[in-house]
């Protein structure tokens, strides 16, 4: 593979997210003062106000207006077809989404304060329980927020849940990610998290959709991501997605394609020990 078109080889900097959390930022918002050891708070969801609950539905119904053209398929089977998932209900309640999802898929979600540190945000997912953070943006986030609140982890993460395929391969990255961060690899692990996961595409039969939470869970991107031709729309490549420096407060330059989530499972199988040498071999 010719690396010399990729300028930043370095391990990057960019993802580095230690600052926001807990023991790096007292200041992180959230409220981390009665979380259990493993960063979990109970969802009171009659603690929202009214004005909460309104401002999820706004974001909700717009959304909903943007994805049906837009949105992968599994992504609109799960919200379009489970009650669980119907959020113009009001804000959903963890545990009776957790009633679905565990038949579905056995996953469960959990309440965090915010943003978690690495292993334990990594520890969650090997185990099949997806952090959702439980607080909602203020009004003046309506359009934008870089951290991820109650709407981009509800409303982007959870429907993917619901897929089989998909659910395991998120498994199997937090099992990877524990290994990586023993290896030295972390930094780059988690570039291939962010242009999947959060911002990744699929090809279904001939058209690109979205199913990057990252993506789904904003207006912005996701007519960005899919209608403009700014940004570089490439084939989903392990190595180069590893070797790609990711934006994290400006909708990104350049997006990777998967034709299957089949082809997210296989092409993350292997060990990719050989993979972080040869990336520390290029920095
Ligand atoms: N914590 N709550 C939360 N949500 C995330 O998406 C998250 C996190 N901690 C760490 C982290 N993400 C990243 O290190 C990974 O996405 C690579
Ligand atoms: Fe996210």
């Amino acid at each position: 593979m010719n690396t010399a078109t990729h300028q930043d080889a370095a391990p990057p900097a960019d993802f580095d997210i230690s600052h926001k959390t807990r023991e790096g930022n007292p200041g992180l918002r959230g409220n981390y003062s009665r979380m259990a050891a493993d960063y979990t708070v109970a969802q009171s969801v009659s603690d929202y106000t009214a004005e909460q609950q309104a401002r999820w539905l706004r974001l909700v119904e717009r959304q909903m207006a943007l994805i049906p053209s837009r949105a992968c398929k599994e992504f609109l089977d799960a919200i379009n077809g489970l009650t669980a998932l119907d959020m113009r209900r009001g804000i959903p309640n963890f545990a009776d989404v957790n009633v679905a999802l565990k038949a579905a898929t056995n996953w469960t979600l959990v309440g965090v304060p915010g943003l978690l540190p690495d292993d334990v945000f990594f520890t969650h997912l090997a185990n099949r329980r997806f952090p959702v953070t439980v607080w909602l943006r203020e009004e003046s986030e309506f359009d934008y927020i870089v951290e991820p609140d109650l709407f981009h982890d509800f409303f982007g993460h959870v429907p993917m849940l619901f897929t089989p395929i998909y659910a395991d391969h998120l498994q199997a990255y937090g099992e990877g990610a524990l290994k990586a961060k023993r290896l030295g690899g972390l930094d780059w692990l988690a570039r291939l998290y962010w242009y999947t996961i959060e911002f990744g595409l699929i090809r279904e039969s001939g058209a690109v959709k979205a199913y990057g939470a990252g993506i789904l869970s904003s207006p912005k991107e996701l007519i960005y991501a899919l209608e403009s031709s700014a940004p570089q729309h490439v084939p989903f490549d392990v190595m180069h997605s590893m070797r790609t420096p990711v934006l994290i407060d400006d909708v990104q330059s350049i997006y990777f394609i998967l034709e299957s989530f089949q082809q997210l499972r296989d092409d993350t199988a292997p060990d990719f020990t050989p993979h972080y040498e040869i990336l520390k071999q290029e920095s």
